[in-house]
């Protein structure tokens, strides 16, 4: 085992009886939501997952040390120092773990972590993606790479429009990422439903989800896959309204020359400032979705083991 990860003992017994594990992101801790609603969300995000059959491994970097699976008191930390906490992707890792620092793990060092950790399925809020105006800019979220290259199966709300949607399908296409719509044919967009852009495949129960994630590893095919599962309808948010604070954020953005990792969480905390905390309800509920539907699925998986 990797000499810098610390599993959770009550982790590393649900692992090792072969039941199912649920992990959760710490970068939607520290950078996506304010203090206090983070740690209760991240707390009730644990408690979803138990209530229906997994274990939750929440993960992250502290003092240096990869951890799958926090105490209360470690993500009551991490919410208390919130982006002060550096923002780690897969380039931050070695001299984070070298320094013995903190970091607040994206979707990439989730999926890295979880895999080392022998975690198949991860429940989130939105992935990264190919930005708008990257055709100059070169950003792309370092997650899409981490999807092309590392298994474990993304269970989040699809892509928000700060992000070229078009363009991140192309690029999860090139890496052969399968992209799952949860009962639906369309790719949502985080905080509606719909995005006008289809999935590669609808499947419609965890059974199925389980089923396809266990072929992919069964042929050892490399990378991961997303399941994109969209908001409850009655948290969904209204297009025009999200979409006009989406375009405002990103114009704010460009104005302030806003760039590298800076970027996304400068929009995110932008489009909540923007809808007056609107958005942040929203973006609590559908995190709750897909940690209900990822405990379900990591339950279906462990019975095809
Ligand atoms: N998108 C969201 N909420 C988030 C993030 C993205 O809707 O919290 C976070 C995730 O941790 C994701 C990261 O992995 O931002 C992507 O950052 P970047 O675009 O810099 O790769
Ligand atoms: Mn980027």
């Amino acid at each position: 085992m990797n000499k810098y990860l610390d599993i959770a003992p009550e982790v590393a017994a649900a692992l090792a009886e072969g039941k199912p594990v649920v992990a959760l992101e710490s970068t939607i801790i520290s950078h996506g939501m304010p203090y206090p609603q983070n740690v209760e969300t991240a707390l009730a995000v644990e408690k979803i997952v138990r209530e229906n059959g997994a274990v939750p491994a929440t993960i992250a970097i502290i003092g240096g040390r990869l951890k799958a699976g926090l105490s209360p008191e470690e993500i009551e930390y991490f919410g208390k120092k919130g982006p002060e906490i550096a923002k780690a992707s897969r380039r931050d890792l070695p001299v984070l773990v070298a320094k013995g620092q903190d970091g607040a793990c994206t979707v990439t060092t989730t999926m890295m972590i979880a895999h080392m950790a022998g975690i198949s399925v991860f429940a989130t809020g939105g992935i990264g993606g190919v930005h708008r105006g990257a055709e100059t800019t070169m950003d792309i979220s370092a997650d899409l790479e981490e999807l092309g290259q590392t298994p474990v199966m993304v269970i989040c709300a699809g892509a928000k429009s700060i992000l070229d949607l078009g363009l991140t399908l192309e690029y999860l296409e090139t890496k052969g990422v399968p992209v799952i719509g949860y009962g639906t044919d369309e790719l949502p967009a985080f905080y509606t439903r719909k995005s006008g852009f289809g999935v590669d495949y609808r499947l419609d129960t965890p059974a199925e989800l389980a089923a396809a994630f266990h072929a992919q590893r069964a042929m050892d095919l490399k990378g991961g896959m997303l399941v994109t599962n969209p908001i409850p309808e009655e948290y969904s948010m209204d297009a025009d309204v999200i979409n006009a604070a989406i375009d405002q954020a990103v114009a704010d953005c460009k104005a302030q020359g806003i760039h590298g990792k800076a970027t996304t969480p400068f929009l995110l905390a932008r489009i909540k400032g923007i809808t007056g905390g609107d958005s942040l309800d929203s973006n609590i509920q559908l995190v709750f979705n897909n940690a209900r539907l990822a405990a379900k699925t990591a339950a279906e998986l462990s019975k095809l083991a």
